[in-house]
């Protein structure tokens, strides 16, 4: 079988299939992605999985390469980035079925993986047909090839535990291509697979992550009203979820990262008369990083001179991803706004600075310690263990702007 996309998600999900035994092609176009895997390591952080990735290939079960194969079942995990108005972007859902058209043969199986609106799914099986006009989609038909859709739901830095114990939700075009969906997980998964539609699978995924945003909003505006009634949110929330049906999620300096950033926004370009709260809250969680730009600009304007201390820029704790990374944003705008501002980040999963901060004169990237003993101002934006576990005693007589409650 063969996985498109080697990325966050495809890498772990080819690797996971290859270590039941069968033998997967991984696709991806990024030749140092696919050199790094064929030397059995891994090109991004994620706890754990290095030792599950150096077996496959080792076992010659897993074997990473630019150019498509011919299989009986492809998983795509493609990026999908949102356009200007927020509609997605199927630009690589597109190569990806270009690159596998000329190899399909009837019976093939070709799941979608990548989150996608409603109706991406049948519009990708449409154009693999339009590509191969001598396959069908009807299932009754010598030449059919099978298409389901069936959304990732694992959680980056958490992706041995959930690849294997996390529920998956199953929707075919027709009902035979949601049952070879379902067997092709089943040898991987152990969880629960729930079987559906393509354009209700296609919903679930969406619903998820607007769940999370919408709560995360919740945590983000309490934040804001706490502030302005000089409270701690942080003990407001820890009291607040001790009654037993709360279960408000945590502030932060906005959201970030590939997913919940992004996918709410499908649901609202989709349905844009009907989802309300669900745009309010991208609306709400958007406009965090310039809160906390303000809090830094008041606080660097009462300094001389000043020299700030970033701690992190990645999108959450403890990954190496900055994608959609509000953190980033709120460093590199720090920059752009304030030339003479001395900045220092400390990113303890990174070896050098991401090319968006890299040409900037006044950012440097630098280890926690020394960043913070020589910071008038230090500035925590991800909860990274490392920060949680420095000697409170060296922020003595520092302006500190925590927002992610890490040193209450
Ligand atoms: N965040 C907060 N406060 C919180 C929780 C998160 O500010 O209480 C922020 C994080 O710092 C980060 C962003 O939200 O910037 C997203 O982080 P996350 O940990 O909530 O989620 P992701 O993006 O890493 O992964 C999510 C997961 N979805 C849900 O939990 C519903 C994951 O299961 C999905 O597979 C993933 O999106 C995806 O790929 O869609």
């Amino acid at each position: 079988m063969c996985v498109v996309g080697l990325g966050y998600i495809g890498l772990p999900t080819a690797a996971f299939i290859a270590s039941k035994g069968v033998k997967v092609t991984g696709v991806d176009v990024n030749m140092s992605y696919v050199d790094t895997i064929n030397r059995g390591e891994v090109p991004f952080v994620e706890p754990g999985f290095d030792v599950l990735l150096r077996q496959v290939v080792k076992d010659g079960l897993l074997e990473a390469r630019a150019d498509q194969v011919e299989a009986d079942a492809y998983i795509v995990c493609v990026p999908t980035p949102f356009k200007e108005n927020h509609a997605v972007d199927t630009k690589y859902i597109n190569s990806a079925v270009e690159a596998m058209a000329p190899h399909l043969r009837p019976g093939a199986l070709v799941v979608l993986e990548s989150t996608s609106p409603p109706g991406t799914t049948k519009a990708m099986a449409e154009y693999i047909i339009e590509l191969r006009p001598d396959l069908s989609l009807n299932e009754d038909d010598e030449n059919a090839i099978f298409v389901a859709h069936c959304p990732e739901r694992v959680l980056p830095g958490q992706i041995m535990e959930e690849m294997e114990n996390n529920d998956r939700v199953i929707g075919g075009l027709t009902p035979k291509g949601t049952k070879l969906a379902v067997d092709l997980y089943g040898t991987f998964c152990t969880a629960e697979l729930l079987e559906t539609d393509a354009t209700t699978a296609e919903m679930a995924k969406l619903t998820e992550n607007s769940f999370r945003d919408v709560n995360i909003a919740f945590a983000n505006e309490l934040s804001l009203i706490s502030d302005r009634l000089g409270i701690d949110v942080w003990e407001l929330i820890e009291l607040a979820n001790h009654h037993p049906r709360v279960n408000i999620l945590q502030p932060g300096p906005g959201v970030g990262g590939h997913c919940i950033a992004v996918d709410p926004w499908f649901i609202v370009s989709s349905t844009p008369e009907e989802a309300k709260m669900i745009k309010l809250a991208r609306d709400v969680n958007d406009g965090k990083p310039q809160y906390v730009l303000g809090k830094v600009e008041d606080a660097i304007s009462k300094i001389e001179s000043p020299v700030i201390a970033a701690l992190g820029i990645a999108f959450k704790a403890d990954i190496d991803d900055l994608r959609e990374s509000p953190s980033l944003n709120i460093v590199r705008e720090l920059a752009e706004s304030n030339s003479d501002l001395d900045i220092r980040v400390v990113e303890p999963n990174i070896g050098d600075l991401p090319v968006s901060l890299a040409d900037f004169v006044n950012i440097k990237l630098q280890d926690l310690d020394k960043a913070i003993s020589e910071a008038d101002v230090v500035l925590l934006l991800v909860d990274h263990k490392e920060f949680k576990k420095i000697d409170r005693s060296t922020l003595a007589g520092k302006t500190i702007i925590d927002t992610r409650g890490v040193w209450r």
